[in-house]
């Protein structure tokens, strides 16, 4: 099972690529999740929240990093024993709802509307994640592609959400807030979709189970969009709460240089 991954059959230059994309992700969760939760006093207490959230990911993510690591250095240490994939699952069950969470929070939307959104935008991103795990460490292309597509469905009701229901409050805003959350919604799109890609590589590269090359470009796919969804999507929320801070408050806006 891919899942299953057997790692000793990966060649030196394939194991050190993977070792050190992990290391990478290990080091970018490290230094995020410390900048972020120092950063989050020098927005206004109403964005506290967002940037809080923000750390919280890359804590997590920053747990699972160091697990996944110590698994793979394990399995390749000793024969027999496999990489376990569902630590990513687990990351992903917990940091993707409050990733969407924390867009939310820094919007700072009337009670209503932030509550419609996360009422249905958390329940998706979870059936979205729950949906892709059995195809993920399927053997066979066809569930995979079976459990792929069905993962699709919460997937773009995701993006339904977010690019036509999110437009409607986002004329509410200021309107450099406005164009920075727009950029940060083109970010999500952009680095989400580097999921379901690195997902299908086995179904791409026609390399399928235990292929190693799929393999290893499944961790680099992976552990890239990780860095670019929840590091640089936390620091631009801290950049739209730095902006809202400054509109809403001028003495902050005077005291920070921005004008
Ligand atoms: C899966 C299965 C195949 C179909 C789709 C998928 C989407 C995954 C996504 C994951 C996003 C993860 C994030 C993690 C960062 O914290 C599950 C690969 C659509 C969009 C943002």
């Amino acid at each position: 099972m891919n899942g299953m991954f057997d790692v000793t059959t990966l060649s030196a230059d394939q194991f050190n690529a993977v070792y050190n994309i992990l290391s990478f992700g290990f080091a970018s969760m490290l230094a995020t999740t410390i900048y972020l939760y120092i950063s989050q006093a020098r927005v206004l207490a109403k964005y506290r929240q967002a940037i809080v959230i923000s750390g919280t990911v890359t804590l997590i993510a920053l747990y699972h990093y160091w697990r996944i690591f110590d698994s793979f250095v394990a399995a390749h240490a000793t024969a027999g024993s496999s990489f376990n994939e569902a630590y990513r699952y687990v990351d992903w069950l917990l940091t993707v709802p409050l990733l969407l969470l924390e867009t939310i929070a820094v919007l700072n939307l009337p009670a209503g509307e932030r509550k419609s959104l996360v009422s249905r935008l958390v329940p998706a991103s979870a059936a979205m994640i729950i949906l892709g795990y059995p195809g993920e460490i399927a053997a066979d292309n066809g569930p995979k592609m079976m459990w792929g597509a069905l993962s699709t469905l919460p997937f773009l009701y995701i993006l339904y959400i977010l690019f036509v229901e999110l437009t409607k409050s986002l004329e509410t805003q200021p309107a450099e807030v406005s164009a920075t959350v727009k950029r940060l919604r083109l970010l999500l799109i952009a680095t989400w979709g580097v999921y379901p890609i690195s997902y299908l590589l086995p179904v791409i590269m026609g390399d399928s189970a235990g292929g190693a090359s799929a393999f290893v470009g499944r961790q680099v796919g992976y552990t890239v969009a990780d860095v670019l969804a929840k590091c640089l999507f936390g620091l631009t929320i801290y950049k739209i709460a730095r902006l809202k801070s400054a509109a809403d408050d001028s003495a902050y806006a005077a005291a920070e240089g921005m004008h």
